[in-house]
């Protein structure tokens, strides 16, 4: 199996997806906690490039970016598959995981910091609702089972809410997105998510920090 250790913090969403990853594949891991105001010289060694957590060192060697090293466990440990084996579906997965990070989680953000923007919320509910229209009719994004989609959805069942409420608006309305709400309901009830989700407090703290630090910057 060899060492597995993660770089990252409590309250990031893209270093919780591969703790999900590693709990639904019952990998042991050693969690290093990284302060991201004063970057310790290992992140720095191990993730020159974008100096992001999170990063996992598998026997010391790094792989960083959250979809990449969802795919590395999934290539590297086979119990419980996460992305389909379908070649097709797997193409599929892997668009909808691009229009995530590129689209939803960019636009999320920016109706945040517009504190709910009338042309910010339609953006970001526009691109909900193309998730909205793919899990109609199904319990997750993987099927019956939790899989690689979900994992990159999962930040909309906590991390989505507390943009809401540091924006002091309603992205993911339920009358809306009736499906997409459910899921959420769905996706924290399994343990391996339910039992590694940081407390809502931590996440609402770290978005007002980064939007405070944000407003600093504007005003110099
Ligand atoms: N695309 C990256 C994003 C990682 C990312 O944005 N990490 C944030 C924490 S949530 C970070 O390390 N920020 C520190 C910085 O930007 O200096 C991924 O999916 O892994």
């Amino acid at each position: 199996m060899g060492e597995v250790k993660l770089i990252g913090t409590h309250s990031s969403f893209p270093c919780a997806r591969i703790v999900w990853a590693l709990k639904l594949k019952g990998i042991p891991y050693e969690f290093i906690k990284e302060d991201l105001l004063n970057k310790s010289s290992l992140l720095l060694e191990m993730n020159p490039v974008y100096k992001k957590v999170p990063v996992l060192l598998h026997d010391n060697k790094p792989v960083v970016e959250s979809l990449i090293i969802i795919e590395y466990i999934d290539e590297t440990w086979k119990t419980n598959p996460l992305l389909p084996q379908d070649p097709y579906d797997r193409a599929m997965a892997r668009f909808w995981a691009k229009f995530v990070d590129e689209k939803v989680v960019p636009s999320a953000w920016e109706a945040m910091i517009s504190q709910g923007e009338e042309k910010a919320i339609d953006s970001a509910q526009e691109a909900l609702g193309f998730l909205e229209n793919l899990i109609k009719g199904k319990k997750f994004f993987g099927g019956e089972k939790i899989g690689y989609l979900d994992l990159v959805v999962g930040w909309v069942a906590l991390w989505l809410k507390a943009m809401e409420e540091v924006g002091g608006m309603t992205l993911l309305d339920s009358l809306k997105f009736p499906s997409l709400d459910e899921w959420t309901q769905n996706f924290i009830q399994v343990p391996a998510i339910h039992e590694s989700l940081p407390p809502k407090e931590d996440v609402v703290n770290y978005f007002q920090f980064g939007l405070d630090y944000l407003r600093s910057l504007a005003a110099k």
